[in-house]
């Protein structure tokens, strides 16, 4: 059987027809550590849940326009492609006719698929671009925060970012990883665009084997593999800040911080040493203090301050941490207590954000910028920081603040997303339902029936990587991948490059999307321009036979499958030549220096983010911890990507009782009388969802762990929802982690966990289609006929119909 080469976000493998039917994958040869989602691939690739024709929500169908209350409850009509092309491009012409441009919500975040060229939001935002501009969304769910702050703290953050230090360098120099957050093994499989080899697991294993000290600062023991030297503070969620803040008092009032590297290297820490000695308001931020709010004992803390003044240590922490109420602090006191150790700059000491987060950050790959897909510029200047969705679609023509500046929400009349699942992302999904009855048409290209394309209007199947030819990679990859077309397309999904190239020939800008080339010539056009360029540099690769040079002609790459990538030299460190010579390679900050007080931030005077870190308690009010006295971690899912392979075989194996799992103490299971494998419903104020318990005495007592990508099913007729599958963001409150940088807050809910004694419980129904009803005979083209491909269901039911129970 042959295999053919692709790769994905978790990373590079071959596909082909599997000898007994079906899909056949194999991790690349290069990979030491493939990745476990692998194995999630082939029972998703036809699973019934695919998209097969084009659909539009009943209602719509009928009433047009503006009938919006009936999305996510009425069945699909569907229809050929030309009606639904013609509607959407009908609506788009009518909407900016209407409304202009800026009335339709282009920012379609999410993570699509792999591949350089058919990447579902460039794609879209090109279109949408040519169309005439759209609203868009800016910054991630992943580090919206960080992305706001690092800039007015550590200057460029894409730079700084990118410059971390490399995994060999702190295998080599760090005696002690003090990690917040940990390094979760169960994310490194996963980078943006792919990683053929995944190498942080090797590292880890090389840190052990090095002897290094790692203290795991984490509610959850998981969040490191096990190891000798591993000491585990399992912080109370959300407290970090306050024993960072006590770590750092420990320093200076023990004299052991380093006030030279203070003087020389950063600003602002008078007026932060005043905060911390509780000069500035009457509290000192001493261990004493932060032990009972962390949960941790004073001596501990004290004795971890000291050792670490004492040896190399890096001191990192994940983007979760951001991902939270208050998420600045964390990572600006990081850095404070960093700075006081006086080791930024040198080998395996300073700081590092995002080890564990993502599989390539430390990685030694590339520092080649791949070929990717121009974008003309947006003509419309509007946008939201992406986590503000709901508020956008609710609250048309309010204010509100941004990094500095006050912003107006447009009024959005017409959402068009590609490659994003909102109904997995966002967080209060019941809010969310609300903000999206709003706009007029909501237009969904998706290769599943996922939450998202439930609540559309208008939904258009598109393949999947194995479906199409692309070529990719990551940011720090090793290859760049020619990725083949392994499959057929399923039922009439189509690229979508092709449905935006059918839709611009309709408004009348066919050749300026297209520039008249073909999905193939595009891949050749973008690949050559690269390749040319790289000649003219002297970049030198390998193909896959390992003949070294330039890259090779656009054939030869497509035929070998992959050109190696010329690899950057293993050691890096963060900020070494700002340390080597702070004039003249200053920060990019107003300063030039690390800023530990920011006059900037202080100057617009918000009370949710000061002007230097502070402790600000994110903790529930007392009435609210009473009856939720539980707090939620709603981390990233080990055995998917997001919501994506939710149908694949790696996330259904970890299921229990049906539902997602939630991880939880013995002694709060013992408490409710719980016990494990038990359906239990997790519940507070915004809603509530079905779960299946899962005993482990490897988290904080108090804490839950419920990862995110159960694909949303709310059950029929319930507000607020309570979602039959257990997607935490049915929990989780939208709220933004602060008026400077309005990032996403969806790691922690408070909740109260109860046995479920209700009886028969609501089925999952998201795992099979919504209703879909034959077109109305008007429409010749679109009598739907059973794909022939489409895989049995496992259980008795009609292919394209739920449980009778579950019609919505
Ligand atoms: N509570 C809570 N919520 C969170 C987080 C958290 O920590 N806690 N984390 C957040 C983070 S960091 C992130 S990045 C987001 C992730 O949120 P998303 O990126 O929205 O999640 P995905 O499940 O990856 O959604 C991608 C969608 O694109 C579809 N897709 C795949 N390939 C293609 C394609 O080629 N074309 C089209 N049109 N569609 C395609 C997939 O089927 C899927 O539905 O979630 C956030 N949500
Ligand atoms: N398998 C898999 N890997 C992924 C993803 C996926 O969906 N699946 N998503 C990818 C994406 S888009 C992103 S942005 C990254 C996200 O990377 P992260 O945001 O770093 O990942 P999380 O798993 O959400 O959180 C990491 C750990 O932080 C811990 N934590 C939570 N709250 C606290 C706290 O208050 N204090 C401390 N000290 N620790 C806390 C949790 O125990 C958790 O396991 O992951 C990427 N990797
Ligand atoms: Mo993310």
């Amino acid at each position: 059987m042959t295999t053919l080469p692709t790769t994905s976000h978790w990373g590079a493998f071959r596909a082909g027809p599997h000898p007994a039917g079906g899909v056949l994958v194999e991790p690349h040869p290069d990979d030491p550590a493939p990745s476990p989602l692998l194995a999630g691939v082939p029972g998703s690739l036809r699973h019934r849940t695919r998209v097969r024709r084009p659909a539009v929500r009943e209602g719509w169908l009928r009433g047009g326009p503006g009938t919006g209350a009936g999305r996510g409850r009425e069945p699909f009509v569907e229809v050929s492609w030309e009606r639904a092309l013609d509607l959407v491009a009908g609506e788009l012409a009518r909407v900016k006719r209407e409304f202009g441009p800026q009335a339709v919500f282009g920012g379609s975040y999410g993570w699509a698929s792999a591949g350089r060229f058919h990447h579902a939001q460039s794609q879209l935002h090109r279109f949408l671009a040519l169309f005439g501009g759209y609203t868009a969304s800016r910054n991630s769910y992943s580090l919206g925060t960080s992305l706001v702050l690092l800039p007015r703290v550590l200057g460029d953050a894409e730079a700084v970012l990118r410059a971390t230090s490399s995994w060999p360098t702190i295998v080599r120099h760090t005696r002690l990883l003090v990690a917040f957050g940990g390094v979760p093994a169960k994310n490194v499989y996963v980078t943006p665009g792919g990683v053929t080899r995944h190498t942080t697991p090797g590292f880890l294993a090389e840190l052990a084997a090095a002897g290094t000290e790692v203290t795991l600062v984490s509610p959850l023991r998981d969040d490191l593999p096990d190891g000798p030297a591993t000491d585990w503070l399992p912080v109370a969620p959300g407290t970090d800040t306050a024993l960072m803040l006590a770590l750092t008092h420990t320093l200076v009032a023990e004299n052991l911080h380093d006030r030279a590297f203070l003087a020389r290297y950063t600003s602002g820490w008078p007026v932060l040493e005043r905060y911390l000695d509780g000069r500035a308001d009457g509290t000192p931020k001493d261990a004493d203090w932060a032990a009972p709010i962390c949960g941790l004992a004073a001596e501990r803390i004290r004795a971890l301050a000291r050792k670490m003044a004492g040896t190399r240590t890096l001191v990192t922490v994940t983007w979760s941490l951001q991902r939270a109420r208050y998420g600045e602090q964390p990572v600006w006191a990081a850095i404070a207590l960093a700075s006081a150790l006086g080791q930024l700059g040198l080998p395996g000491g300073g700081f590092g954000h995002g080890y564990g987060s993502m599989g390539d950050v430390g990685d030694t790959g590339t520092a080649l910028r791949l070929p990717f897909l121009p974008q003309p510029a947006n003509p419309v200047d509007e946008f939201i920081p992406c986590a503000r969705i709901a508020d956008l679609l609710l609250h048309p023509g309010e204010e509100y603040p941004y990094d500095g500046t006050t912003r107006r929400y447009p009024d959005i009349r017409l959402v068009h997303w590609a490659g994003g699942n909102p109904f997995h992302h966002h967080q209060d999904l019941g809010r969310l339902r609300r903000a999206f009855a709003r706009p007029e048409t909501v237009i969904v290209h998706e290769p599943h029936w996922t939450a998202t394309a439930r609540h559309a209007d208008i939904v258009l199947p598109v393949t999947t990587t194995l479906e199409r030819e692309d070529f990719g990679g990551g940011r720090r990859d090793t290859h760049l991948i020619a990725m083949h077309r392994a499959a057929d397309p399923v039922g009439e999904a189509r690229d979508d490059h092709a449905i935006l190239a059918a839709l611009a020939e309709r408004l009348g800008f066919a050749a300026e999307f297209t520039e008249n080339r073909t999905p193939r010539q595009w891949l050749e056009h973008l690949y050559g321009q690269w390749a040319e360029q790289l000649r003219a540099d002297g970049a030198e690769g390998a193909g896959s036979t390992g003949s070294a040079g330039g890259p090779p002609s656009f054939d030869r790459f497509w035929a070998d499958g992959e050109w190696r990538l010329p690899e950057q030299h293993p050691e890096r460190t963060l900020f070494a030549e700002f340390r080597a010579d702070p004039d003249r390679h200053p920060l990019a900050t107003p300063s030039g220096r690390i800023e530990l007080h920011s006059p900037a931030i202080a100057a617009l005077d918000l009370p949710d983010c000061p002007g230097h870190p502070a402790w600000l308690d994110p903790r529930p009010d007392p009435a609210t911890a009473r009856r939720h006295p539980l707090l939620l971690i709603a981390n990233q899912p080990a055995t998917r990507l997001h919501s994506q392979l939710d149908v694949g075989a790696a996330s259904l194996a970890d299921k229990v009782a049906d539902r997602e799992a939630v991880e939880l103490h013995p002694a709060d299971a013992a408490e409710r009388a719980i016990g494990d494998g038990d359906l239990v419903r997790i519940f507070n104020d915004r809603g509530a969802c079905l779960a299946g318990a899962r005993l482990s005495d490897r988290l904080r007592p108090g804490v839950v762990r419920l990862p995110t990508g159960a694909w949303f099913d709310p059950v029929p007729d319930t507000e607020p929802p309570l979602c039959a599958h257990g997607n935490p963001n049915a929990l989780t409150a939208d709220l933004p982690s602060s008026r400077l940088s309005q990032g996403c807050t969806g790691q922690h809910a408070p909740v109260q966990l109860e046995r479920w004694t209700g009886g028969d419980p609501p089925p999952v129904t998201v795992r099979h289609p919504p209703v879909l009803l034959p077109a109305p005979t008007s429409d010749p083209t679109s009598e739907a006929t059973p794909d022939p491909a489409s895989e049995p269901a496992p259980v008795p039911r009609p292919e394209h119909a739920p449980p009778p129970e579950a019609v919505r």
